[in-house]
């Protein structure tokens, strides 16, 4: 059965309380992170209980966790890299004995996933976070912290924090010569090295697509569409190994065909994040509300091919707008979310009630 959940970045972190997620219909599950943590570092089981009792105090339970971040030393292969793989393996057994099954992360160099602007302004007055490749090209990548910074209502955006964006020209060192194929090594020698605690705690571990799906400022992608997963899959043939399948992501390109990559993946989703974009050329996109005419994706027919592929893991809203006078981080307000929420709770119970007439 699919699990409706709401992200929450932990209390201090986030400006939606716990309270809030329990009212919104049918989500009784967080997707949480200790988000103080850096990413390399093994997690302390007792911050993880100490989480745990937090979220159940609030009649929730974790339904899994994003992100356990892969450090840059995984990712470029460093020569310390075992050793932050051994960190990372501490933490899922933490986590396993803590009863978490399902972990999402990413494998993108240097940017978690990228946007040129945080507030645009539609029509309505709602704001939404927007992407075009013309902004991309015009900004330095050393400086596109700095143009976006006065936008995140003084919230810390996942992927993006300050001391991490300081050293943006290290980063982009330090992945000069991991072209596609290193990248793709490095991700294969990293899930191998923790399938067995996976298999052992059951574990799923989602990887996150690329955001948008493919390069920006020369960087190597390699989780951008179809063949690309197949092939990611087929190296660690593993059920552990598996899939968030975000539409936001991989959506952000108008070739993949969102329903037959759903359906080329069946078994393998282990997380779903959905949302729905507009595109105003297709290299200017905004993120739409997720009803399916505010946007061009068809909402209805993703949530069938999740259905009808029997997708049965934790699914939330992903990325919503800012509306009615909301302050939150960008993408992370209540209101849109929790919109998003029960509109696809609605399409899911109507596709399900139907699949049982028939
Ligand atoms: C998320 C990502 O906010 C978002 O766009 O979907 O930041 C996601 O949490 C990470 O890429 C997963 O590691
Ligand atoms: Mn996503």
């Amino acid at each position: 059965m699919m699990e409706m959940t709401f992200r929450w970045f932990g209390s201090g972190f986030d400006s939606v309380s716990l309270e809030q997620i329990r009212q919104i219909p049918g989500v009784k599950g967080v997707i949480t992170t200790l988000y103080d943590t850096t990413p390399g570092e093994a997690w302390e089981k007792d911050k993880i209980l100490a989480l745990k009792k937090e979220v159940e105090d609030k009649d929730l339970k974790i339904a899994g966790i994003e992100s356990v971040n892969v450090c840059d030393a995984i990712k470029v292969a460093a020569a310390d890299r075992d050793m932050y793989i051994d960190n990372y393996i501490k933490t899922l057994t933490n986590l396993g004995e803590a009863d978490i099954h399902m972990v999402c992360y990413n494998f993108m160099p240097v940017f978690d996933w990228t946007r040129t602007e945080l507030a645009r302004v539609r029509k309505d007055g709602s704001t939404v976070m927007a992407y075009t490749q013309e902004a991309i090209d015009r900004i330095n990548p050393d400086n596109i912290f700095d143009s976006l910074k006065n936008d995140t209502n003084g919230f810390i955006l996942p992927g993006w924090e300050p001391e991490r964006m300081e050293k943006v020209k290290e980063l982009f060192e330090m992945y000069k010569d991991v072209d596609e194929n290193k990248l793709f090594d490095n991700l294969v020698y990293f899930l191998k090295a923790i399938m067995p605690v996976c298999d052992k705690y059951d574990i799923n571990m989602a990887i996150h697509p690329d955001d948008p799906a493919w390069s920006v400022y020369g960087l190597s992608r390699i989780i951008t569409n179809k063949e690309q997963l197949l092939k990611m899959l087929k190296a660690v043939d593993n059920p552990h190994n598996g899939i968030t399948f975000c539409t936001g992501s991989y959506g952000t390109n108008l070739n993949n065909d969102l329903v037959d990559t759903i359906h080329a993946l069946k078994g393998r989703i282990h997380f779903a994040h959905i949302r729905n974009l507009k595109f105003i050329t297709p290299d200017n996109f905004e993120e739409s509300a997720h009803l399916s005419s505010d946007g061009d994706f068809d909402m209805y027919a993703i949530m069938k091919a999740l259905y009808e592929t029997g997708f049965d893991g934790p699914m939330r809203p992903d990325h919503g707008r800012m509306i009615w006078g909301e302050e939150a981080m960008p993408g992370y307000g209540l209101y849109d979310r929790a919109l998003g929420a029960t509109y696809l709770q609605g399409l899911w119970e109507a596709i399900d009630k139907n699949a049982r007439v028939k």
